[in-house]
């Protein structure tokens, strides 16, 4: 039976990771509406990537013989104005989703689960990643400003982002 601290931190997780998947899909419909269909993609297939990363949680807490508690989604954030300013939003949001996930690691930490603390090294590794992808956008857009070619290159390029179904084993 996992321990009930533990188990109220990942189902807080899981609904922040479904948040993260609205806040995605708000972002691509944003993207969608003004033509950068590569933007688009890129924030639709993080999208599916982070209900993997809710969808991970749920079952680890079947897993450990515990209780899923799904809350209320909140409704995402809808207020962007250009590509530059969605993807400074992005890093902003997955810093508080990686301290988030660091607050998970200490908390199974001191309650002595190593094996929670073993299965969140996993989303440790994962928010590195992507705060980085989402580094190297913004350094381009803010290279590229008002730049209109070099900004279709990179929808271009974003339009190249394939989605892959993620799990930690
Ligand atoms: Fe689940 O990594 Fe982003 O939020």
């Amino acid at each position: 039976m996992i321990n009930e601290k533990v188990q109220s931190v990942l189902n807080a997780q899981i609904n922040k990771e479904f948040y993260s998947a609205y806040l995605y899909l708000a972002m691509s419909a944003f993207f969608e509406e003004i033509g950068l269909f590569g933007f688009s993609n890129w924030t639709k297939v993080q999208a599916r990537e982070e209900i993997d990363h809710g969808m991970i949680l749920f079952d680890y807490i079947i897993e450990r013989d515990g209780s899923v508690n799904l809350g209320k989604i909140d409704a995402p954030d809808r207020s962007f104005d250009n590509p530059l300013q969605v993807f400074e939003k992005i890093l902003e949001h997955e810093k508080s989703v990686t301290e988030s996930i660091n607050c998970v690691a200490s908390m199974s930490e001191d309650e002595c689960d190593l094996a929670t603390r073993h299965f969140i090294n996993w989303y440790i590794s994962e928010q590195v990643e992507e705060e980085a992808n989402v580094r190297a956008v913004i350094a381009k857009l803010k290279m590229f400003g008002e730049d209109k070619s070099s900004i279709f290159h990179l929808d271009k390029e974003l339009s190249k982002r394939e989605y892959k179904a993620h799990s930690y084993k």
